[in-house]
């Protein structure tokens, strides 16, 4: 029983099986001037606050509400720690709303307490581009959980999207809701297997030692394909054609324009990395992969305190195989110092995995879409579209 989520246009299980139901829409859009101007109601002790992410002391504070009281994994060993330059490159995309950062404040200390944000997107649903909001970075305070405060926060996030007349969200989560569109799974490519044994990410597998171990997960010291090179600014319009022919073949995906490749692929330091392969003969940009960067906090290790994880993005291959790209991308973050390399089994990840010695995680990440039906049984597979 979902007390909040069976008042929301969203897919409900009882419905699961109905095929008569039209994919597009769940309601109608409703008139600007009936969406409520008034913020929703919160419990009296606090208030609401708009988070100014370009204020360095607003965006500490967002740092520290997520680095304590973010997502952990199922036995609380790890939690999500989002750098403060990661949140600004995250939530100020072309067309961000400032409205859309929204914060939850104990009136009598003003301490932040809970955070949920919404940023603008175009996303393909077969035919049609519809402009949506990616909901991210819901979080309460773990003193203040269980008072059915999400509810409220997601009630005022979606208000304030209908104040910009867009009338569709998508969001992912790693609990089940109603109901999944897709669910992923994550698999891990371990770089660093004496760390991630040691913090208990990963276990020695059966009749292995250390030293097998740490050859089995060993990679060239430098790249292999020729011409596989960092992305730059002047390969903003090349990365774009591709990006837009690749995704063209997925059922949910991404409409990116140029705008969008250059904040959101070209590598900026710590947050997000791209890699291209340029033709020697045609001198065109022929494959592209990238990752960005996303370290946990490892809870109560007396050796470690964080986890350097890289989450594959977005990959196209037309020449070089995905196979050798991607072994060249876990190449450079290797080189990086990261500890593991993460993708989820969207786009045609899945056929490279298992031989780029990627294992199944013990987590899914369950995609949905707020007053959106599709036709279920959508396959990750025909998923081309990464939330952070
Ligand atoms: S998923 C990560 C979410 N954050 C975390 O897991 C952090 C740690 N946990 C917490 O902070 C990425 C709390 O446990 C949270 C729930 C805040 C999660 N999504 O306040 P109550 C995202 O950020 C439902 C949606 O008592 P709480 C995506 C739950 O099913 N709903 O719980 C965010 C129940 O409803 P029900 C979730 O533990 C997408 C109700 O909340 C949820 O103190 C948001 C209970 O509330 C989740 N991850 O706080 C939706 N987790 O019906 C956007 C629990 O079952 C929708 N719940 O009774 C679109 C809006 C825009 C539309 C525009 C047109
Ligand atoms: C919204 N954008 O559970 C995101 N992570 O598998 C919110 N497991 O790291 C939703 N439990 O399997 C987030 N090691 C949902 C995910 C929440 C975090 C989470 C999982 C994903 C994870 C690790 C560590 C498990 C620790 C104990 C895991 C096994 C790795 C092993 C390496 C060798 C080959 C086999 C696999």
């Amino acid at each position: 029983h979902h007390r909040f989520w069976e008042t929301q246009p969203v897919g409900q299980f009882k419905d699961l099986g109905d095929t008569s139901l039209p994919e597009g829409p769940i309601e109608p859009p409703s008139l600007l001037s009936d969406v409520k101007s008034e913020p929703c109601n919160l419990p009296a002790p606090y208030e609401w606050t708009t988070c100014d992410m370009d204020d360095e002391r607003t965006c500490t504070e967002v740092y520290n509400l997520l680095s304590l009281n973010y997502v952990e994994d199922d036995e609380n060993l790890f939690r999500f720690n989002y750098s403060t330059e990661f949140l600004r490159w995250a939530l100020r995309p072309p067309g961000y709303f400032k409205a859309w950062h929204i914060g939850v404040r104990v009136k009598a200390t003003k301490k932040l307490v809970a955070f949920i944000t919404g940023v603008p997107a175009r996303i393909r649903v077969r035919e049609d581009v519809v402009r949506m909001a990616e909901v991210n970075f819901l979080c309460v305070h773990k003193k203040l959980r269980s008072k059915r405060l999400a509810p409220v926060m997601i009630k005022e996030v979606t208000r304030r999207v209908h104040l910009e007349n867009i009338w569709q969200a998508v969001y992912t989560a790693g609990v089940v809701l109603p109901t999944p569109t897709t669910t992923c799974r994550y698999w891990h490519r371990t770089l660093n297997p004496k760390k991630l044994i040691d913090v208990g990410f990963s276990r020695l597998g059966a009749r292995m030692t250390m030293s097998r171990t740490i050859r089995l997960y060993k990679l060239p010291e430098s790249t292999v394909t020729p011409g596989f090179r960092k992305m730059e600014l002047r390969d903003v319009p090349a990365v774009t054609r591709l990006l837009r022919q690749y995704l063209s073949q997925f059922v949910v995906a991404l409409d990116f324009d140029e705008n969008d490749v250059e904040h959101w692929l070209l590598p900026l330091e710590n947050v997000v990395d791209s890699y291209l392969i340029v033709s020697p003969e045609t001198h065109e940009v022929t494959d592209f992969c990238s990752f960005y960067s996303l370290p946990a906090s490892i809870l109560n290790n007396p050796n470690y305190s964080v986890l350097k994880a890289a989450y594959s993005f977005y990959n196209v291959s037309t020449k070089t195989p995905l196979l050798q790209l991607m072994n060249d991308a876990l190449i450079v973050a290797k080189q990086q110092d990261y500890d593991v390399f993460n993708a989820l089994d969207v786009m045609h990840n899945e056929a490279v995995l298992k031989e780029l010695k990627f294992g199944p995680g013990d987590g899914h990440l369950h995609y949905y879409l707020y007053n959106y039906r599709v036709r279920n049984g959508l396959k990750p597979s025909e998923l081309g579209l990464v939330l952070l």
